[in-house]
């Protein structure tokens, strides 16, 4: 199936097309949609289904949409659905916000959420979520990944998503397991 990413993160495009290798994937930008949907929801799941249908509707074909974040324990949350618009600026600003902000925390306790919608044109729609558990460093660890993967030391993994292969990160990351659940619905 050829599907639309109704996303302008290059990294999440990288990530669905290895977890999803059965569809083809073509950015929204070479769908021909260039504009960009304000993430007006409260929650992983509105704004997923607003992207995704965005798309949709201006595509004329299927379109996968991902919201994801990073809910941190000690700030109930936070950053939550606000993980790219953290402090403004970029991936390192976001981190070096994080950092400050759970400076002599002793709570480091943290989980990333990927909510995926898939929209298609006759009006069905599929939503599934997953989810993964962490701690947050004290400073960055690994250079691989993107976001908060170098602050975040998997549970499952034992090091953090920076230090992890695409591999390791897909098969226990919060996107591989949304993905996993919307293979069985599909
Ligand atoms: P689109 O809305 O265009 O898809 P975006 O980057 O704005 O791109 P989100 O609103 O869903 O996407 O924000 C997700 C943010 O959460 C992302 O920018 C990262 O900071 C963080 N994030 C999500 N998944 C991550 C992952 O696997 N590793 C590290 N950080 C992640």
């Amino acid at each position: 199936m050829q599907l639309i990413a109704a996303t302008g993160n290059q990294n999440k495009l990288r990530e669905l097309r290895e977890i999803f290798p059965e569809h083809q994937f073509l950015s929204a930008k070479e769908a021909g949609f260039s504009g960009d949907v304000e993430e007006t929801g409260t929650t992983f799941r509105e704004n997923a289904l607003l992207k995704a249908r965005t798309v949709c509707r201006a595509t004329g074909k299927p379109a996968l949409a991902d919201d994801s974040g990073l809910c941190v324990d000690a700030l109930n949350g936070a950053p939550g659905v606000y993980s790219a618009r953290y402090s403004g600026g970029g991936d390192a600003e976001n981190r070096k916000l994080l950092l400050k902000n759970l400076e002599g925390v002793e709570n480091r306790r943290a989980h990333f959420v990927c909510c995926i919608a898939l929209v298609f044109p006759d009006g069905r729609e599929l939503v599934a979520e997953g989810r993964t558990e962490g701690t947050i460093l004290h400073e960055n660890r690994g250079t691989g990944g993107f976001g908060y993967d170098s602050l975040f030391l998997s549970d499952d993994l034992g090091k953090s998503f920076a230090e992890a292969s695409e591999e390791e990160k897909n098969a226990v990351s919060h996107r591989g397991r949304a993905i996993n659940k919307l293979k069985e619905m599909l």
